[in-house]
């Protein structure tokens, strides 16, 4: 198989996809393209019609966007394990993700992933909204699972809340104990030790995504 992703430090929906590979240990040839260049564009539109990143080639099939590609591998490579057994638990994985893949507009526009930095930026009163929905979301979940991930094990959910752990350390921002909790057990995590790790050797840098201010 073959991965497309973009910029480790900016590319939210790229992490979302990279770390099912990581977390299962799946071999992938990851191929990382700087946003925004005439390559990226060049590369990605053989692949992806909408010409963005994560995108996947596995012999003849192509699969993109971030979600449609976790259900992909977790379908084919992963017997289904990558969402709770549990009816009613798959049902609420499946709806919290999807409330993050189509929501959050102010959260993702106002602050953007930005791994190597740590920055404050003043939130809207929408962003604040929605800052606490995450929170809600989180401790919910801890509350449920406290040794675990968000569904105990971990699942499809957590790819696609990873993202937003990154934002609440740049930007420091307000988290209860129990979604603290949570944060501090993504942050730990080997995957994203790792995503890290190779996010520090980029030297790239997207003015769009530098919101606010270096603390
Ligand atoms: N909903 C898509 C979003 C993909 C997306 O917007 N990717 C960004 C990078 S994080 C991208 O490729 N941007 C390039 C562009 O918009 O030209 C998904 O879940 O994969």
């Amino acid at each position: 198989m073959k991965l497309y992703i973009a910029n480790q430090n900016y590319s939210t929906w790229s992490l979302r996809a990279w770390i099912i590979f990581e977390r299962f240990n799946l071999n992938a040839q990851v191929t990382k393209l700087s946003l925004f260049t005439p390559e990226f564009y060049q590369t990605l539109s053989a692949i992806n019609p909408a010409a963005k990143v994560p995108a996947l080639v596995d012999g003849e099939i192509k699969v993109w966007d971030s979600l449609a590609i976790l259900e992909y591998i977790n379908d084919n490579y992963l017997e289904g394990i990558a969402w709770p057994a549990d009816k009613a638990l798959k049902a609420k994985a499946r709806a919290i993700s999807c409330e993050m893949h189509s929501g959050f507009m102010n959260v993702r526009n106002e602050l953007p992933m930005n791994c190597r930095a740590r920055r404050k930026v003043i939130m809207s009163d929408g962003a604040k909204k929605e800052w606490s929905r995450i929170d809600d979301i989180w401790s919910e979940q801890m509350a449920a699972f406290p040794d675990g991930w968000l569904f105990g094990e971990w699942s499809i959910a957590d790819a696609m809340f990873a993202p937003v752990v990154m934002r609440a350390k740049t930007y420091n921002l307000p988290l209860s104990e129990l979604a603290t909790q949570y944060m501090e057990r993504v942050l730990a995590s080997q995957e994203i030790s790792t995503w890290l790790a190779q996010a520090s050797e980029e030297a790239d840098i997207v003015q769009e995504d530098e919101a606010g201010e270096p603390i």
